[in-house]
């Protein structure tokens, strides 16, 4: 809790620690009203600081502290000092031991972070800044140290005692307690060190690696998910081989543990030989778990798997480079993903995702540079513009050297930088070196924050047969910086012809074997490229692949929508025209007349889609997604929301109303059959019926709410069932919609995952999720504060997904989420933060709604208390 104002942490002030510490000797006594740390660290100064006569200065957080003792002699009260949040030792040698006791009260810790309880066993969140609630420490990444562990519990209650790296020593103690020492024999951050206690199930495989070595593979869950380990272990086990394939990367520890756990700030963790996750982001079976959940769960075992050597062996030097770590290893985890199933429907769901959140981020007020220059609560930080633009920076190089030369820089980069914590200037480095390229401009994306804006235009020549297009770049303003400099931007492009075919692209004259695709270098605020031999006036295919994170401003004629939608040998550009094409209908319809005419292209492109049985079907399915709200609103000034909804919605209810019979043929003909698949073309199958049964329901279909009514009842596996469910929940068939939710609910309700999934259905849901219902969502038995999913899964989806009924024009929507964040502020702050999220963008709104939102937001400003994870973001938001 907050006692004074928050300090700003500035990146200029960086100094190296003034003390090392070379080995973490720690025992945690665990009992049910508490738990005793005892930690004992083997310190020395550091000789690459210049403060020479500093204070040991150990940072600490909710600490009770019993003792300090210095090599061994307890130290009487005036020889330290406990300020709370620092223990100070003012006079130490060289090189000491020092050995602090404290106690902590995990049994009542609902922040989530350092030791807590959840459903009865003990666990650890230590990132960013967690170790220090757990004892006194100099907690930073760039103090590495070597761990030994040893933990005591009662031996019935907590059967598994598990921490980082190897079990070197068991027992049993007196009054039915019970020991397991771990050691760790690879240094690491304090950020990465975790304990788990509780009576948990373990599953077991083990892994060959490309040296012969065996690794057992571990996973530890309640044991009523006992069945629902095997995709993540599957998963786990591709990642692994996969790294050893893409990266060179193999596993260091003899030991790989997964946990499960269901209360979680975040989706996982990546602590060092002992994984854990969230639930929802780990456990899986047909009935219970989504393809969606189960492309996820692949998706974040990869990632943390990944941290291994991006993150673990290689980690960073502060908390501003915590892009080094994730963007890198969010590059990975989408490559990784892109190899198991379809490379363009993974560019497809990054780029979705990118430019609807991230986007939005980098517009507002919290808008930061992929390395901030300053914060004041690191939690804050762990954003899309960290995660995600830090992945496409890393993909930016990649397109720039070439697949080889960015194995050599990344193979470079780990040898030479193994067991250290650097920045993201040297794993740039290690890219230039190994290449031979200057990435100099290059480095302005991590310095410079906001969505640079490509402004195109261009112009044929029939007479010389050239074609010019002028590309010029402009970066916006955003807090605290303006006047930006041009980035180096790498820009992939191909021509079409009329008759569709890709044009040889030509710079220089004659030039008839010249490529059909090229990579364009923006390094200037301004570039005019010229192609020559063209014989009529071409489409431009422009960005393809999303070859940049920028916004693209040229403008498209819907005939050239059309025409790319059906021949741009990319996919990803035909997907994209097929949004922009959509984008462009919605937009003219916002406000318009009930009775305007929606272009009747747009169905015909839809029909053709939906009826060719030889296109990519995977790709098919995305294509069918309108872009959602969030989308539309990102692109709009002053948005009116429920304009833009019912706008959408008259889309939607107009191609499903054109399209029932191509609808209806497309549904029967994916029915599928034999047994269950997680691959995608199973995965393309469900999402097209589920599309067509969802748009069908969108216009009251009777034959459509039969189909829906049986899937509901037949369905094998969570996808058809919680698609069957989606449609009914979002149909104006309201008997219909309570018989299911309730039969629904009556069978799984013991389970909590699925139980989140029937929260968020109603919560997103306009029909389902009114203020109203929401309220008594709250209200439900199953419905917990204490659950981070719980909270996101009802008021998250509310706030996030349930556009219309958030932006109520009374300002209803506003008022409630204000007061569930000033509620979460004093039991989660890290929650709370993040649910704030959509009142921080008050700016982007209609100004009636914008003014309701900036009040809702004084009044989380005016509660008193604040926690710095709110007071940070609010403040922020009101600049
Ligand atoms: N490093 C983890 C995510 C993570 C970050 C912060 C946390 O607590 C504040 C917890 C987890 C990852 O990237 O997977
Ligand atoms: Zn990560």
């Amino acid at each position: 809790m907050r006692t004074s104002q928050p300090q700003t942490i500035y990146l200029s002030d960086y100094k190296v620690p003034a003390y090392l510490v070379d080995t973490v000797d720690l025992r945690f006594e665990l009992f049910e009203d508490g738990a005793r740390v005892h930690s004992t660290l083997e310190l020395r100064r550091n000789p690459e600081s210049d403060e020479t006569a500093a204070p040991l200065e150990l940072d600490g957080d909710s600490l009770t502290l019993e003792s300090v003792a210095l090599n061994g002699a307890e130290l009487a009260a005036g020889d330290y000092e406990d300020r709370g949040d620092q223990l100070v030792v003012r006079s130490v040698p060289e090189q000491f031991t020092l050995t602090v006791v404290t106690w902590i009260e995990p049994q009542n810790n609902t922040r989530l972070e350092g030791l807590y309880k959840s459903s009865g066993m003990f666990c650890t969140q230590c990132e960013a800044e967690g170790f220090r609630c757990i004892t006194f420490f100099p907690d930073r990444p760039d103090v590495m140290a070597r761990f030994r562990t040893r933990i005591e519990a009662n031996k019935d209650a907590y059967p598994v005692l598990l921490s980082n790296g190897n079990d070197v020593e068991k027992g049993e103690l007196e009054n039915g307690r019970h020991f397991v020492t771990w050691e760790d024999p690879f240094p690491k951050p304090c950020y990465l060190f975790a304990l788990v206690a509780g009576d948990l199930v373990e599953k077991r495989d083990t892994f060959s690696t490309c040296s012969g070595r065996d690794i057992d593979l571990r996973m530890y869950v309640e044991p009523r998910n006992a069945e629902k380990c095997d995709h993540a272990m599957d998963s786990l086990k591709r990642s692994m081989r996969w790294d050893e394939e893409v990266y060179g990367r193999e596993y260091d520890l003899d030991i790989f543990m997964i946990v499960a756990v269901d209360d979680f700030n975040m989706g996982a963790m990546e602590n060092k030989g002992l994984n854990i996750f969230n639930s929802s982001c780990v456990l899986a079976s047909q009935e219970t778990a989504t393809d969606l959940a189960f492309q996820r769960i692949e998706a974040i075992v990869a990632h943390e798997y990944f941290h291994n050597w991006s993150g673990n062996r290689v980690t960073c030097r502060d908390w501003f480079q915590l892009s080094l770590k994730e963007g890198f290893t969010v590059f990975r985890d989408s490559q990784f993903s892109a190899d198991m199933g379809s490379p363009t429907v993974k560019r497809i769901e990054d780029v979705t995702l990118l430019r609807t959140a991230q986007f939005a981020e980098d517009g507002g007020p919290m808008s930061h540079p992929v390395r901030p220059a300053s914060y004041m609560e690191i939690s804050n930080f762990y954003t899309l513009t960290i995660y995600e633009k830090g992945a496409e920076v890393v993909r930016m190089i990649h397109t720039l050297l070439g697949p080889d030369m960015f194995r050599k820089g990344s193979d470079l980069y780990f040898k030479r930088h193994d067991g250290q914590a650097v920045t993201t200037d040297d794993f740039v480095k290690a890219m230039e070196d190994a290449s031979g390229r200057d990435l100099s401009q290059f480095r302005l994306w991590y310095e410079q924050a906001g969505t640079p804006v490509l402004a195109i235009s261009d112009d044929f020549d029939a007479e010389t047969g050239v074609y010019r297009l002028t590309i010029e770049q402009s970066i916006p303003d955003t807090p605290g910086q303006t006047n930006k400099k041009p980035q180096h931007i790498p820009f992939a492009l191909g021509l079409l012809g009329q008759d569709g075919q890709p044009l040889p692209l030509q710079l220089e004259s004659g030039d008839s074997g010249a490529p059909t695709e090229r990579v364009l270098e923006l390094t200037e605020a301004v570039h005019t490229f010229e192609f020559h031999g063209v014989e009529s006036r071409p489409v431009p295919s422009l960005l393809r692949h999303f070859s940049a994170p920028v916004r693209v401003r040229y403008n498209w004629t819907r005939e050239q929508l059309l025409f790319l939608m059906s021949h741009d040998p990319d996919g990803f550009n035909r997907w994209d025209a097929g949004q922009r094409l959509a984008v462009d209908v919605i937009q003219s319809l916002v406000n318009a007349p009930d009775d305007a005419e929606i272009d009747p292209r747009l169905v015909e492109a839809y029909r053709k889609l939906i009826s060719d049985a030889d296109l990519d079907q995977a790709l098919v399915a995305k294509m069918l997604q309108l872009p959602s709200e969030a989308y539309l609103i990102e692109l709009t000034d002053k948005a009116d929301v429920p304009a833009i909804h019912r706008a959408r919605e008259a889309v939607l209810r107009h191609l499903a109303g054109a399209l029932k019979g191509e609808l209806l043929g497309c549904y029967q003909r994916h029915q599928g059959s034999g047994p269950y698949e997680v691959t995608p073309e199973a995965i393309a199958r469900r999402s097209l019926r589920n599309t067509a049964l969802a748009w069908l329901l969108m216009i009251d279909d009777e034959e459509g709410r039969g189909l829906a009514v049986s899937q509901l009842n037949a369905a094998d596996n969570m996808t058809d069932r919680m698609g069957a469910l989606r449609a009914l929940v979002n149909s104006g068939y309201e008997a219909d919609r309570q018989k299911a939710l309730d039969h629904f609910y009556d069978r799984f309700q013991d389970d909590p995952q699925v139980v989140e999934q029937w929260f968020s259905v109603q919560a997103s849901s306009d029909q389902a999720g009114q203020l109203a219902d929401i309220r008594k969502l709250l209200e439900h038995p199953a419905f917990d504060w204490k659950n981070p999913n719980k909270i996101r899964s009802v008021v998250g989806a509310f706030a996030g997904q349930n556009l219309a009924a958030f932006h109520k024009p009374d300002g209803s929507g506003y008022e409630f989420l204000a007061d569930q964040v000033c509620r979460l502020d004093d039991s989660n702050p890290q929650i709370a933060a993040r649910l704030a999220t959509p009142l921080t963008r008050w700016r982007k709104f209609a100004p009636a709604y914008s003014a309701q939102m900036k009040s809702a937001l004084e009044r989380i400003r005016d509660k008193s208390g604040l926690s710095r994870d709110v007071y940070e973001v609010v403040h922020k938001s009101l600049a």
